[in-house]
């Protein structure tokens, strides 16, 4: 559903697409998309959905589920709670791969959207989808530094009212960063990406010598063919995180829109500004 902004205007006639200027407008931003296949229920066992504030819901795992994990899955409340002492950034629990508007507005207001489930104990190796093996391993401890959670949300905070072409753009930029991300450390090469972080079998896949490595340059990125459905054949290597936010913000400012945007911690709201 395209919901057209009314809220703002110009002297021109500008038209671009709803986004949430304030945290409790996420409730807004669940849209599901059905990519892997068509015909499956989207009721998963654990479709809800929390207006903000309230405490996201304790799952209980099989013995099944926890023997894919050592020891114990962690509940997303509690993980979402240390995250928020850390850098800000909390958790929401969405039952499924969200669209990527959905999503990355979600970003701008250091809101990370996980899913609960846990992949089958089959193939812990690499998961097709989004499971959360995937959010707890991956995507947590990299959301608890600093820099990339400021680098996150830049990348939220650049999506909103964007036309489907940025957003496109944006979410294959997300995919070689955040999701498959390379960083130098000292003379070697590590992997920040959360989908490395969680799929062994694509970890060892990426630091071989079997895939193409470039230096990161967000526009290449943005519009480099990805991988969903098996291990990437590019990964693109940043020299840091301060550096990969330098470049972002470079990128960013070449998109146009209509309006600039500005995060208020204070009340966790968007300022919309109106370019001169
Ligand atoms: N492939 C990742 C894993 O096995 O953990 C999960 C995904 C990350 C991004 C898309 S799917
Ligand atoms: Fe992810």
């Amino acid at each position: 559903i395209k919901r057209i902004a009314e809220d703002v205007r110009t002297t021109k006639e500008v038209k671009f697409h709803w986004f949430p200027k304030k945290i409790t407008e996420l409730d807004n931003c669940h849209h599901l998309v059905t990519k892997f296949d068509p015909d499956l229920d989207q009721d998963h066992p654990f479709c809800f959905f929390t207006s903000s504030g309230e405490a996201i819901p304790r799952v209980e795992y099989t013995e099944e589920e926890i023997g894919t994990c050592p020891n114990n899955i962690p509940q997303l409340e509690d993980v979402s709670r240390f995250l928020k002492e850390h850098t800000g950034f909390q958790l929401r629990p969405v039952a499924g791969l969200l669209s990527a508007r959905d999503f990355l507005a979600s970003l701008a207001f250091r809101v990370f959207q996980c899913t609960q489930y846990i992949r089958h104990a089959s193939s812990p190796m690499h998961s097709p989808e989004p499971d959360c093996v995937h959010e707890l391993l991956g995507h947590v401890p990299m959301l608890a530094d600093r820099t990339f959670a400021q680098f996150s949300q830049n990348i939220g905070l650049a999506s909103l009212g964007a036309s489907e072409e940025d957003i496109e753009k944006l979410s294959t930029l997300y995919w070689f960063t955040v999701e498959f991300g390379l960083c130098k450390q000292g003379d070697g090469v590590k992997a920040y990406g959360a989908g490395l972080l969680s799929s062994y079998g694509e970890l060892v896949h990426a630091l071989s010598d079997e895939p193409e490595r470039r230096e990161f340059d967000p526009q290449a990125a943005s519009v480099e063919p990805y991988q969903d459905q098996n291990y990437q054949s590019v990964y693109f290597v940043s020299d840091s995180f301060a550096d990969a936010k330098e470049k972002l913000r470079t990128y960013v400012a070449g998109i146009k829109r209509p309006f600039s945007v500005r995060f208020d911690p204070y009340t966790c709201s968007i300022e919309v500004l109106d370019n001169p």
